[in-house]
């Protein structure tokens, strides 16, 4: 990240009256929340998503993929927001009109003040029927909380009996066509796209920043590493979120907050 990057992102997100903030899983990552696929680190170095994060995983194991879900909602319970989140929330409120689009199944936006992000991946803490589509959180409950990643059979749909699934987005699912719809029109009519802590690897949702570029937006990257979203990006700044949102928040009003 350099001053200069910094600055002229922070004009970009000053001057516009329309912001997309759109975020995966390295927006989390400071908050102890793991990537998927980050050397060493994540998620699919250590498991098979063939095997966790299909319908077929499910429907040939409903216990290991329920366990690994119950595993990883209770680590994401634990996690609080960082400073990124922070700041993502006051670009919010700076801008007149600002969505936050996130590809990630925490709720780390929402706690940090973040209004009714949309979640393209859909959400850890809103499992529903694996039939009948019920959503099954409140109704149905959901017994122990596991510590570690053991097999938990799923609870039962309270109307059709069916097991209960978590509410994400497996590989080969449609995802919510609310939620693309408003992604997708967010980012044709936005000034400014500030995409944070994503691979651009997984579709659709790597198109959301590319449509964005394609209306006319100025795009700007937050993540340490290249990505082939650098094809469509104006401003790169190379960094941390923790380090790079709360930089960008400084310049684009702090300075005038002063004045
Ligand atoms: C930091 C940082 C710090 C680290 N600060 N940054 C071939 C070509 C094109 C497409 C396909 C293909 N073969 C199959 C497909 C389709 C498939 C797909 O895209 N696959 C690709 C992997 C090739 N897509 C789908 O299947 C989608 N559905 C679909 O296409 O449906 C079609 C359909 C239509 C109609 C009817 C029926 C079907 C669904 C995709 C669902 C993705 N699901 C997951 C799991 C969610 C549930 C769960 O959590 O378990 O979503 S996979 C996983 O990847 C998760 C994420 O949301 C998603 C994106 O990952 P993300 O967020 O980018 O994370 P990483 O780890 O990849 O990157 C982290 C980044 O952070 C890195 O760049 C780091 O550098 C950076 N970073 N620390 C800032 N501190
Ligand atoms: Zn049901």
């Amino acid at each position: 990240m350099t001053d200069q990057g910094v600055r002229e992102a922070a004009d970009l997100l000053r001057r516009a009256l329309r912001a997309v903030i759109f975020t995966g899983a390295g927006m989390s990552a400071e908050s102890g929340v793991p990537t998927f696929r980050d050397a060493l680190t994540g998620l699919w170095q250590q498991f098979d998503a063939q095997a966790l994060a299909t319908p077929q995983a499910f429907h040939d194991d409903p216990a290991l993929v329920w366990g690994w879900y119950e595993w990883r909602r209770t680590a994401v319970a634990r996690a609080r927001p960082n400073a990124g989140h922070v700041a993502v929330a006051a670009i919010e409120a700076r801008v007149p009109h600002a969505v936050v689009v996130t590809q990630n199944v925490d709720d780390l936006h929402e706690r940090a003040g973040s209004v009714d992000p949309v979640h393209l991946h859909g959400s850890l803490f809103a499992p529903r029927c694996s039939a009948c589509a019920r959503p099954a959180w409140a109704a149905d409950g959901l017994g122990e909380e596991p510590t570690d990643g053991r097999r938990v059979t799923p609870p039962s749909c309270g109307h059709c009996s069916a097991p209960i699934r978590p509410g994400v987005v497996w590989f080969g699912e449609a995802l919510p066509e609310d939620a693309l719809d408003t992604a997708v029109d967010a980012a044709s009519s936005c000034d400014v796209l500030l995409t944070v802590g994503t691979s651009g690897l997984v579709y659709p949702a790597a198109e959301i920043p590319q449509v964005a570029a394609r209306f006319g937006a100025a795009v700007i990257q937050v993540n340490p590493q290249e990505t082939p979203l650098d094809a469509v990006t104006a401003v790169n700044l190379r960094g941390p979120a923790t380090e790079v949102l709360p930089a960008l928040v400084r310049a684009a009003w702090e300075a005038d907050d002063r004045a």
